[in-house]
């Protein structure tokens, strides 16, 4: 009997995934997609199966984190040996303006899943992964950041993932319920959510390298972050719920970058290099020198990335480094995917939409460009 599992934001950058990684797996793949009034399944449209076909092993359900009767409804229907809990509101920056959303998804949506497991006794044959973040960590206690350092969250979605993560370890302690944390430092890929800054950056200079931009809009460039590949770090999801007791790991490279340095790889994989001129506010920004061919658009000493104290959060995670021997040690975990690898995969798939673009815009289509 193949295994079932169900993934809560099979829409998103990790559900699509670790759906097609599950499905290679022989799995029978359940996913909760939320009503939305224009399509919202583009990331995962190449597994889709038609529900009218026999034996489909790909199978959507209508559903939301905020709603726990429909969530009981479809654990009921689909009796999943597995639930990996990927929905939330998973922007940062978004969770200052809608704070009591993203605690009602991000806290309560993970308490209404483990409840309605329990409520339909399934807590001893429904194992959960439960999405945690690096986010805990915040302003950092200890730096490479590991299982055992304490959290100091900085956000509203900080604080709810937060609930998310004690309330995961407090049903496994208190049900007996295989139920792990993975605490995942970033990771990204040309799935990325096109707000998130390596996205914006590698979306932002393709299109501006084809003139359908002329600047790029920044936030705090000087953020450290420990940047991954969300291929590899999927696989970690799925190993953390194959072990013989339930644990939480950290899933992380051991490697910073700050966001200048990403731009500056990005650049580079354009064709362009960078130079600074003046790093405050009101300075010019950075200022590109055309050195390759991908960047036609664009002349020596064009200003290509200004700042904008729009993106500066009211509370500021500056560096995170993650810690992942646990992971190395029980696991056998090493990723296989190398940063540079991550840029150069992610511009040339921003690169060939924006010249898509750009051939629209040429014949008179409109092309919304900048969105944030
Ligand atoms: P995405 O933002 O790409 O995907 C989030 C998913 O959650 C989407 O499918 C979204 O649906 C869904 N969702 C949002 N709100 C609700 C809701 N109310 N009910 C049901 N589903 C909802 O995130 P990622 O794939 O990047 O991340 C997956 C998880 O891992 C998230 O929980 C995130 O917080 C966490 N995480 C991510 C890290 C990263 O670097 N990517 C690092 C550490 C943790 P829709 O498509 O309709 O918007
Ligand atoms: P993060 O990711 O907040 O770490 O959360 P994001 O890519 O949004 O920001 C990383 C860092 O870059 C700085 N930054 C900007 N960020 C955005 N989005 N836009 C900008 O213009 C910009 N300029 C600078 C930010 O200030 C920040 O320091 C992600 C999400 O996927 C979470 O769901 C997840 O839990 C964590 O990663 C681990």
């Amino acid at each position: 009997m193949a295994k079932v599992a169900l993934i809560t934001g099979i829409t998103g950058q990790d559900g699509s995934y670790l759906a097609e990684f599950l499905l290679a797996k022989g799995y029978e793949v359940h996913g909760i997609k939320r009503r939305a009034s224009l399509f919202n399944t583009q990331r995962v449209d190449h597994i889709y199966e038609d529900p009218h076909m026999e034996n489909a092993r790909f199978k959507l359900h209508y559903g939301d984190l905020t709603d726990s009767s429909n969530l009981t409804r479809i654990l009921k229907e689909v009796q999943p040996d597995e639930v990996y809990n990927l929905g939330a509101q998973s922007h940062v920056a978004v969770s200052f303006e809608s704070p009591e959303y993203t605690a009602d998804v991000d806290a309560m949506g993970t308490l209404r899943l483990l409840e309605a497991i329990r409520f339909l006794g399934l807590e001893k044959k429904t194992r959960f992964y439960q999405a945690s973040t690096s986010e805990l960590y915040g302003l950092v206690q200890e730096i490479p950041q590991k299982e055992t350092t304490p959290f100091y969250p900085r956000s509203p979605y900080a604080v709810a993932k937060m609930y998310a993560y004690w309330i995961t370890v407090n049903y496994r302690e208190s049900y007996g319920m295989y139920a792990c944390n993975g605490i995942l430092f970033n990771h990204e890929s040309p799935r990325r959510g096109e707000t998130f800054v390596t996205r914006k950056v590698t979306r932002g200079l393709s299109n501006i390298a084809v003139g359908l931009e002329p600047c790029l809009y920044m936030g705090n460039m000087d953020a450290l972050r420990d940047w991954g590949h969300a291929k590899d770090y999927v696989e970690m999801q799925w190993m953390m719920l194959q072990q013989d007791q339930p644990e939480d790991f950290v899933i992380a490279t051991g490697v910073q970058y700050s966001v200048r340095q990403f731009i500056e790889m990005s650049a580079k994989e354009l064709g362009v290099t960078l130079r600074w001129e003046g790093t405050g506010v009101d300075e010019r920004g950075i200022v590109a020198k055309v050195d390759g061919n991908n960047a036609p658009a664009l002349k020596e000493g064009d200003v290509i990335v200004r700042i904008d104290p729009r993106y500066f959060r009211p509370a500021e995670v500056e560096t995170l480094l993650g810690d992942p021997t646990k992971a190395k040690e029980k696991l056998g975990w090493v990723p296989q995917i190398t940063l540079q690898e991550m840029v150069a995969e992610m511009v040339a798939a921003d690169l060939e939409t924006a010249k898509r673009h750009a051939l629209l815009k040429q014949h008179g289509y409109s092309v919304a460009v900048s969105r944030e």
